[in-house]
């Protein structure tokens, strides 16, 4: 145990058997069958879960109901505190944490810790944003009236986070729900369970000393048929999930069904436009980390390089070399630049995608492959690949979540913006340039039609301080920063008159 793993799992309280039914201090024993969680970095099974049944998830929502009642009334200020004491548990265990994301997950303990940063930044942002869920007031058109709108809490907010940001997306959604007066159920996904349980115990530990009830934050673990239960169910007016678009669709079309709101935060098919007038230095390294960086996992992950022809061939020799400097290995070893991918469903997705492109006709710049041998005894590690292809590849329409990067190549900007837009997700874009004309041009509304739009820096990395999300197939939804909150809340317009006269809007008549 070179990396120290035990450790961290044993000060984290994650045990050899752990529960996965929730409601803050409370455990639930569901009955439920345990799932295993492996570690993509060495195979070796780190813990297992034990899964939450119907009768289980019915339990949650009842402690969750009858919790609303309550952090409803605590002035937002004062539940802020609470995210504040969050935020501060984590400084604690960032390192710890930041490994278990690492070895659960495969990120490089670099990543882990960046994640548990993200959560960290969120709670300070949501702490802020607890003296300031503003309403706007209106001048009314009647004498003697005044209007004006404020925000309430929603009720349970259902959160389905994926594998790749285990603990951080949840954060983004449960730090801004609480400090608006929700309840939040998380179901983290069933290939990290482990960092959701992890996440539940330190939350619990403040919720505790402030004899605060169940219910605030609870813990489902399970695959899509829990978060069906939570997609389809009236008691959970809002359901944010992060995922495929495949799985996207289904939660939106369950709870639209149901005329309940979802916040979707889907596929993304980013790509960086490198022009003729970049930095060809910054150009490579945004490329680089955007395409490898969390072995290509990222929702933001770039996917897709669109070069300028006369810059193509320099771009393209460049990328090859520093791809043939990357250290693949295992995620917890600092000297490694790339872990693996998080299963071997994950490598099979990666070898057809690379059949697929090069039977559509793409060419290998950097040729793909899983390793093997030792340090690679889980099957998880594959080679970084770049190919020449074509936007209309249907492999490159196509969001394949693994280290595949696709060069393509442009003549002039308008038909850059077009290749970029022309995909079926719209979550984030960059362009490499010096030259503000191209700048300005991308960023237009003739420009980027993604939600995130980037210059000189590469597609991944978004800070929480803005809203995250992005258009089309990414699902709509925005989180984190900015006014994201409004997501979590219900606006009601008041209009209160303190005349002695019932004057009626729009100058209507009726007397009797
Ligand atoms: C995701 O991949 O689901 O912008 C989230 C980024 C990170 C978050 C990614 N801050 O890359």
């Amino acid at each position: 145990d070179k990396f120290g793993i035990q450790d961290s799992l044993r000060r984290l309280g994650i045990k050899s058997e752990n529960i996965g039914t929730s409601t803050g201090t409370q455990w639930i024993d569901t009955g439920g069958e345990y799932i295993s969680s492996y570690s993509p970095a060495d195979g070796e099974l780190i813990a297992k879960v034990q899964l939450t049944t119907k009768e289980g998830y019915e339990q949650v929502i009842s402690s969750a109901q009858e919790a609303f009642e309550l952090w409803r009334t605590v002035p937002a200020p004062k539940r802020g505190e609470i995210v504040r004491e969050f935020g501060n548990a984590l400084r604690e265990v960032k390192a710890d944490l930041g490994k278990l994301v690492s070895y659960e997950m495969g990120k490089s303990y670099q990543e882990g810790l960046g994640e548990v940063q993200e959560m960290i930044d969120i709670c300070d942002f949501a702490v802020g944003l607890s003296r300031q869920l503003y309403g706007l007031t209106m001048h009314s058109e009647r004498p003697g009236h005044r209007m004006y709108e404020q925000w309430h809490p929603l009720g349970i907010v259902g959160i389905i986070s994926a594998f790749n940001f285990p603990v951080a997306v949840w954060s983004w959604n449960t730090a801004l729900a609480w400090v608006c007066g929700d309840v939040c159920v998380w179901k983290p996904s069933e290939k990290a369970p482990l960092s959701g349980v992890a996440c539940q115990l330190i939350i619990a530990e403040i919720f505790k000393k402030h004899g605060l009830p169940e219910g605030i934050s609870s813990l489902v673990v399970g695959d899509y048929k829990v978060g069906e239960l939570m997609s389809h169910d009236p008691r959970v007016p809002l359901v944010s999930a992060t995922g495929s678009t495949r799985m996207g669709k289904l939660v939106g079309q369950a709870v639209g069904a149901r005329l309940g709101r979802s916040l979707l935060e889907l596929g993304g098919n980013n790509a960086i436009i490198i022009t003729e007038n970049a930095d060809l230095d910054m150009a490579i390294r945004g490329a680089l980390f955007g395409a490898v960086g969390t072995a290509g996992q990222r929702c933001t992950s770039t996917r897709r390089l669109i070069i300028h022809e006369n810059v193509f061939e320099e771009v393209k020799s460049r990328l090859a070399s520093a791809y043939s400097k990357l250290v693949i290995g295992n995620p917890l070893d600092e000297k490694n630049h790339v872990g693996p991918v998080i299963d071997k469903d994950a490598v099979h997705g990666y070898l057809k995608a690379i059949e697929k492109v090069k039977a559509e006709g793409g060419k290998a710049v950097v040729e793909g492959g899983v390793l093997s041998g030792e340090g690679y005894e889980s099957g998880c590690y594959v080679k970084p690949a770049i190919y020449e292809a074509k936007n209309h590849f249907e492999i490159v329409q196509h969001e394949t979540f693994a280290p595949i990067l696709y060069l393509i190549k442009y003549s002039t900007l308008d038909e850059a913006i077009a290749i970029q837009n022309g995909v079926p997700q719209g979550l984030s874009s960059a362009i490499m340039t010096t030259n503000m004309r191209e700048a300005e041009a991308f960023l237009s509304v003739a420009g980027s039609d993604c939600g995130i739009a980037n210059v000189n820096i590469g597609t991944s990395g978004a800070e929480i301080g803005g809203a995250f999300g992005g258009e089309k197939e990414t699902g709509g939804g925005r989180e984190s920063g900015s006014d994201a909150w409004k997501a979590y809340m219900r606006r009601q317009t008041n209009t209160i008159n303190y005349s002695s006269a019932l004057p009626l809007a729009q100058g209507i008549k009726f007397d009797i």
